[in-house]
């Protein structure tokens, strides 16, 4: 039933630190700015917030709280991303129905492969509800 699904959608949840940078905007291309983000993965909503270690100086607490990017999967694709996209090792792509793309990196692969597996699950579960 949807109500299953609907909690099995509810129950994927993640959170930790991995390295993100978004790389287009409504199809535009966007200059890189690679960064460590506090990441959480709830209801199909992926949010990346900036680092409060590296917050400036009397930055307000409302600054910290507020997302730097949020990232509705349903809709979205994910894959490894293929070499020409980054330098790095363990990258993935991330695709959304309007058209942003970020590239989401950590170098190690056990750490990446789960994230992975949780986006992958998260938009499929979206896709049938
Ligand atoms: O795709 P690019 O332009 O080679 O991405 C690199 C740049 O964003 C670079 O910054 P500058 O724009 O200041 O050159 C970053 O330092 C690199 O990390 C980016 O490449 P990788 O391969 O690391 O994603």
């Amino acid at each position: 039933s949807s109500g299953e699904l609907h909690q099995h959608t509810h129950g994927l949840e993640k959170a930790g630190i991995i390295n993100k940078t978004k790389v287009s905007e409504n199809g535009k291309r966007l200059r890189k700015n690679w960064s460590q983000s506090w990441t959480v993965l709830h209801d199909g909503i992926l949010t990346f917030h900036k680092d409060p270690r590296f917050a400036p100086a009397g930055m307000s607490k409302s600054n910290q709280i507020v997302p730097e990017y949020t990232v509705d999967l349903r809709g979205a694709t994910i894959c490894k991303a293929p070499k020409e996209k980054s330098s790095k090792k363990n990258v993935l792509e991330i695709r959304t129905r309007n058209g942003s793309e970020y590239l989401m990196q950590y170098d190690t692969d056990t750490i990446i492969s789960d994230w992975y597996k949780v986006i992958e699950d998260t938009i499929r579960q979206l896709d049938l509800n």
